[in-house]
């Protein structure tokens, strides 16, 4: 068989383009799941992938799955994706550099007219950030069946719009599945969970988002395991008043309670032996937030992780503990609400090994290494046969524009991916 490559020049030209889907312009990429800047990133990709003459199927969550040309009815299908979402001001090449390479691989193996034992599809999973709704791997945790019906309408984005409420406002026929005039219907939701019995296996290839392959001078990452995570919700209510009539010892400061429980989350899971658990609070919500005004109520956002979930419930616990500890002393209410969460998960040991003589072949420094970050790979890893791939983040940054990878780092990774994939294919 000639030795078939990808066009690493298409590859570096399309993450250059769809960079520019952004609504930040020059402060790093913006580009929620369903907005105007994500249907432009979709025609784009959908439209390079029918150039390859690849079919497309959309569904009612708007994941996107783009078959090679020479698939065969009845021969089990090896995936490739990631997603394209962004969180805000976030970085240009978290997910959709694993798309973008699914994308390569696609329109590689479909100029070659390749035909192999199994079948072959890139993937674009829907909402995998979380940007809108605070849950991360939406998309795929229906693919899954991890989410049903009742999530659709569970999860809400802060102008109070439901799941389902925007699927439902969706227009662009081009890019999306639009409902039928009765909204989505229970056809739509049991046609979400792939058929895995028709699958063979799932490779993402990722940037690493940490500082780990950019400090050890190693090129690729094997992922071992995917770290768990845990969300809960917390709101403290205090009293609001007047920032300069009210003595201190009369207040009962939201803000303050708030502060404090952020700190003691700090605390408790600095305390851990392992050094390896990590607790983020990332977003807040301040009423009346007046600069004069005792803060009355603050909502916020608080997540463990840790490859160990009992590790996590156990921080968990005392951090929600110590948070209600905090509001009694500080005469506020407190609530803590579970808002989502995804198991710790061991990845493919075949595949891991496989990937690891390729890259022991190849001559390519490599590392066999954990993922902080979550990816859908973690979902779709609880159904079928999943191997992850990382290449570096310069200065370890991501989730912020001065995400980075060098060139040719991005370039080794795709065509490790087209190696990886060519083997698997058979
Ligand atoms: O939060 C994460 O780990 C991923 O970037 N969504
Ligand atoms: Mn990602
Ligand atoms: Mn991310």
């Amino acid at each position: 068989m000639n030795k078939m490559r990808i066009n690493s020049e298409r590859l570096l030209d399309n993450l250059n383009k769809l960079k520019t889907f952004t609504d930040t312009p020059g402060e790093g990429v913006t580009r929620f799941s369903y907005s105007a800047k994500d249907a432009e990133a979709r025609a784009y990709i959908i439209d390079r992938a029918e150039k390859a003459g690849a079919s497309i199927h959309i569904d009612a969550l708007q994941n996107i799955r783009m078959g090679l040309k020479t698939n065969r009815p009845g021969h089990k299908t090896l995936v490739a994706g990631s997603h394209i979402d962004t969180v805000r001001n976030g970085g240009w090449l978290d997910g959709i550099y694993g798309v973008c390479s699914a994308l390569e691989v696609l329109e590689t193996l479909s100029e070659n007219d390749f035909s192999g034992e199994y079948n072959f599809e890139a993937v674009v999973f829907a909402e995998e950030e979380g940007s809108n709704f605070g849950s991360t791997m939406t998309g795929s945790k229906f693919i899954a069946g991890i989410y049903n019906e009742e999530n659709l309408d569970k999860l809400t984005r802060d102008d109070g719009l439901s799941l389902r409420q925007v699927l439902c406002s969706l227009t662009d026929s081009r890019v999306y599945s639009i409902p039928g005039p009765g909204g989505i219907n229970a056809e739509d939701i049991e046609s979400l969970p792939w058929d895995f019995s028709q699958i063979k296996a799932m490779v993402e290839l990722h940037i690493e988002q940490g500082p780990i392959l950019d400090k050890s001078g190693e090129r690729l990452g094997i992922i071992d395991s995917i770290f768990g995570m845990r969300v809960i919700e917390v709101v403290m209510e205090g009293v609001g008043n007047h920032a300069g009539a009210t003595p201190m010892s009369q207040r009962q400061d939201a803000l303050s309670a708030a502060a404090e429980a952020i700190l003691k989350a700090e605390e408790i899971v600095r305390s851990d032996e392992d050094r390896r658990t990590v607790v983020t609070v990332g977003k807040m919500e301040i009423a009346p937030n007046c600069s004069n005004v005792i803060p009355e109520k603050v909502c916020f956002s608080l997540e463990v992780r840790d490859k160990d979930e009992a590790k996590i419930n156990r921080f968990m616990d005392r951090i929600i503990a110590a948070i209600r500890d905090i509001a009694k002393a500080r005469k506020v209410s407190c609530s803590c609400r579970e808002h989502s969460h995804s198991l710790p998960l061991h990845l493919d040991d075949r595949l891991a090994q496989g990937m690891k003589n390729a890259a022991e072949k190849s001559g390519i420094p490599f590392r066999y290494m954990d993922s902080g970050a979550v990816h859908d790979a973690c979902m779709i890893a609880y159904k079928v046969p999943t191997g992850m791939i990382f290449v570096p983040s310069i200065n370890g940054r991501s989730h912020v524009p001065e995400e980075d990878t060098k060139p040719e780092d991005l370039v080794a990774g795709a065509e490790f991916l087209f190696e990886i994939v060519c083997r698997e294919l058979g």
